[in-house]
């Protein structure tokens, strides 16, 4: 009896270090990143640097192969999608996509929603829309109905990335926007395009695991 019992309790302690490390795995990634002030003037404005790759590369993932967001932090890119942001503020994005057109299966998130004025900009012209075909990926946190189309590279564009970090040398969409954090509050953001390559649906992987196309902002 004795010996069943311990045999009992070895095994749900294996299944919950297992449970432990799984968890461990999907929330698992790079520290949080908390983006520098804006101006000195004490306007409540910060700035954030994004790049979208295909393929993020031995560097940053052992998950080389599959597609990301990263983040610029002084001067440097890194993979973390779990980004501390001041309330009641305004972020400006700065979001350089060097990834291809998957497309969206739902047009009504090309429309861009949640963005001060509106607006959203592709390499500095006004647009409120794309051609949902055109999507590569969206910036979107469905708390603050925040949603941003990003438009892809098309395949024939010279000088395509190979390697992430990509350089600005390579081909690139330019995409800036403008979203006010509002209060306090722990909130998810992601890509709704179906863009993990390779996985059923391309919604697998990257498009479920926080430090690739999905993370947190903790508005604080
Ligand atoms: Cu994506």
């Amino acid at each position: 009896m004795g010996a069943k019992l311990a045999i009992l309790v070895a095994a749900v302690l294996a299944v919950a270090v297992a449970i432990g490390f799984y968890v461990g795995f999907l929330t698992g990634g790079p520290t949080p990143y908390r983006p520098p002030a804006g101006s000195a003037s004490g306007a409540r404005s910060i700035d954030l640097t994004l790049q979208t790759v295909a393929a993020v590369g031995s560097k940053l993932s052992p998950n080389k192969n599959w597609v990301s967001y990263l983040v610029r932090e002084n001067g440097v890119w890194h993979r973390s999608t779990v980004w501390t942001l001041p309330a009641n503020t305004l972020v400006h994005v700065t979001l350089y996509n060097f990834d291809g057109q998957s497309g969206l299966r739902n047009p009504f998130l090309a429309q861009a929603r949640g963005v001060v004025g509106g607006t959203f900009a592709i390499n500095g012209k006004p647009a409120s829309t794309i051609d949902p075909d055109a999507a590569s990926h969206t910036f979107a946190i469905p708390a603050l109905g925040v949603i941003v189309p990003i438009l892809g590279v098309t395949d024939d564009a010279p000088k395509q990335c190979d390697d992430a970090p990509c350089p600005m040398s390579t081909a690139h969409e330019t995409i800036t926007f403008t979203f006010r954090t509002g209060k306090k509050g722990h909130y998810r953001w992601q890509c709704f395009v179906p863009c993990a390559a390779g996985f059923v649906y391309g919604f697998g992987g990257p498009m479920q695991t926080v430090g690739y196309m999905d993370g947190y902002v903790n508005v604080v």
